[in-house]
């Protein structure tokens, strides 16, 4: 049985992938924050208590920023493939604790990278495959479309931390010959997305605003374009990745962008609303250098690795209002029995 060890298995992508890897058969462990509450609702649909069925999913604590731990979990698991989805991931936060996201992203991989490579043994059973989790936001400023030739121009503390960390990856590939792919993953979303990523945050207050639970929305700058796919589509490219004969770097997009007005309007026309009569702009929400346009070109992965998004745009608005709908109407039930809801997040300007 192969053995996949997932950094980030909390997060979004880290459910998917969860739920792919287990679907083919594989053992997974995953890498897990201590948290005060529970954090591990992404996962809690596929996890199986181990005394009735054997264990196909063990969660083991650990952090990126604890290199100790991260050699103890590698040694015990003794995986086939890791997955580096751990990360500080919100651009917009990354201005506010700048240190804390080069310590996680940038350093926090170099950290896997050193465990990996002492446990690592070309030639032997034990050659690893490993999965870094890189980011357009690399590409910041670099004019669309954008590709694996294109020039890194990181816009944020965030974006720099991914570039280190791709190079990291790629330096212990070439020094150490060591089995690194790295995926350049343009923005995937699902309605397992973080509620303050954009696309979040509109298709949950559509849902909420349609049902009566929240007044406006507001929202920072509306320009920006985004190729965004559907995450459940983008854990398959990464899980291709390390099934090739020779570790690469990959692009994964969809090959078409659309702004963040474009979703406003799709998402509210869902639901029969008129975008314009809800949102409002507030400047909290602008970053203190953006990025205007990500659209990817994944010719690439098309060719090398047959991998294809198979959900849209449309689709993927569908999907989220949908799902958020549906939460809003569980809101306002509980609401009418006399639960309080609070506007989660709300104070934060992120
Ligand atoms: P996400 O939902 O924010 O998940 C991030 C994961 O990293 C969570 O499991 C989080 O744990 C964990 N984490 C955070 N800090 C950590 C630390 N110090 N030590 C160990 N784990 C830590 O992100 P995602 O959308 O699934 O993205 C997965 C990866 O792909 C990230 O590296 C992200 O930067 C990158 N990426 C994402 C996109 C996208 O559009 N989604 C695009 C390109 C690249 P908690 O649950 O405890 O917070
Ligand atoms: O912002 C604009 C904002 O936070 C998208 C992460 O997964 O994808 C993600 O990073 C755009 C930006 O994602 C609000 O200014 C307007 O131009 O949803 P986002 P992101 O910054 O693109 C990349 C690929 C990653 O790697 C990251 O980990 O939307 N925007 N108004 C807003 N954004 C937010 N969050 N909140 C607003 O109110």
């Amino acid at each position: 049985m192969r053995r996949a060890l997932i950094a980030g298995i909390t997060g979004q992508d880290g459910a998917y992938l969860t739920e792919f890897l287990l679907a083919k058969g594989y053992e997974v462990h995953g890498l897990m924050r201590r948290s005060s509450l529970f954090n591990t609702d992404r996962l809690d649909h596929v996890y199986r208590d181990p005394h009735e069925t054997g264990p196909a999913l063990t969660l083991h604590y650990g952090d990126l920023t604890d290199g100790t731990a991260l050699r103890r979990t590698i040694e015990k698991v003794r995986p086939h493939e890791v997955y580096n989805l751990a990360a500080q991931s919100h651009v917009k936060v990354s201005f506010d604790i700048p240190e804390y996201t080069a310590d996680v992203v940038a350093v926090g991989t170099l950290r896997l990278l050193e465990a990996l490579r002492d446990y690592d043994r070309a030639g032997s059973v034990r050659h690893v495959r490993y999965y870094q989790a890189g980011s357009s936001e690399m590409f910041g400023a670099a004019p669309a479309p954008q590709s694996e030739t294109t020039p890194f121009y990181p816009r944020s503390p965030y974006a720099v931390s991914k570039v280190a960390a791709h190079w990291y990856a790629v330096n212990y590939r070439e020094a150490y010959g060591m089995f690194i792919c790295n995926g350049i993953l343009f923005n995937h979303e699902s309605p397992r997305r973080g509620e303050t990523f954009v696309t979040r945050k509109i298709t949950r207050a559509v849902g909420r605003i349609s049902e009566g639970l929240q007044g406006k929305l507001y929202l920072g700058n509306l320009d920006a374009r985004r190729d965004w796919g559907f995450a459940g589509d983008y854990v398959e490219a990464m899980w291709l990745m390390l099934q090739q004969d020779a570790p690469d770097d990959y692009v994964v997009a969809t090959g078409e962008s659309y702004s963040v007005r474009d979703f406003c309007e799709a998402a509210f026309a869902e639901v029969g609303l008129d975008w314009r009569d809800h949102v409002a702009f507030d400047q909290r929400y602008l970053r203190p250098t953006e990025v205007d346009h990500l659209l990817g070109d994944a010719s690439k992965a098309r060719d090398r690795l047959g991998w294809r998004p198979r959900v849209g745009f449309d689709a993927l608005v569908t999907q989220m209002v949908g799902h958020d709908l549906d939460l809003a109407r569980q809101e306002r039930a509980l609401q009418g029995a006399g639960f309080f809801i609070a506007a989660r997040g709300a104070a934060l300007a992120s």
